[in-house]
């Protein structure tokens, strides 16, 4: 959604809950089989779930934005092994400290479960953290989807302060896309954690 907005694309959000009876509705499955949100229909009847994807197609489909690197820009490496590197560790943890009763039924195996999931994050985290040098994004002097992608998934799960002070680099560029009106009115509504 943030995204959007920052792209300049008209959009229509269907709200889904995820916590009633009836999740996943057959309409959800309908267009994404694992019955997970996000997933947008885009221009051309394109159906393109898991967030990392959407945001690059969407990215992508607006290159005037800059909020992809172009293909053969020296920061595109970077920009794809971050999205990815988030897609195949952090929000999986994330999924795992939320969705502990999907791998574990006792209570006591769904606490070790979270208790594990914070750690795995906690180290992701760090690891991004060691490897960034924002300047002032990460990855230069421009915002990419990159900082929206980091600045979202930062807000979920991780105590905040632990976040801000184990991960300086990455709270400062957060900070700065956090900065953005547009992303800030998308996150008033979103995160209680954000101001
Ligand atoms: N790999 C997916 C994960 C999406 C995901 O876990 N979405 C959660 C909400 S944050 C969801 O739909 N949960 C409901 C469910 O799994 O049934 C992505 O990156 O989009």
């Amino acid at each position: 959604m943030a995204l959007l907005d920052l792209v300049g694309a008209p959009y229509r959000i269907v709200s889904i809950d995820i916590n009633t009876p009836d999740h996943p509705t057959a309409e959800l499955l309908a267009v994404n089989p694992l019955g997970q949100i996000p997933t947008i229909a885009m221009p051309g009847g394109r159906i393109v779930t898991e967030s990392a994807a959407m945001m690059i197609a969407i990215a992508e489909d607006y290159p005037e934005s800059g909020m992809a690197p172009a293909t053969n820009a020296p920061e595109r490496p970077a920009f794809l092994g971050w999205m990815v590197y988030l897609a195949a560790n952090v929000y999986p943890a994330v999924r795992r400290y939320f969705f502990s009763g999907e791998i574990a039924e006792s209570e006591t195996a769904r606490d070790e479960v979270r208790r594990m999931a914070m750690k795995e994050l906690q180290r992701d985290w760090r690891v991004m953290e060691a490897a960034v040098d924002p300047a002032p994004y990460l990855l230069g002097r421009a915002p990419t989807a990159l900082d929206l992608y980091t600045a979202m998934l930062s807000r979920w799960a991780v105590d905040q302060d632990w976040f801000r002070e184990s991960c300086p680099k990455l709270a400062a560029a957060r900070d700065r896309i956090e900065d953005d009106p547009k992303v800030a009115t998308v996150w008033r509504e979103n995160f209680l954690n954000f101001e």
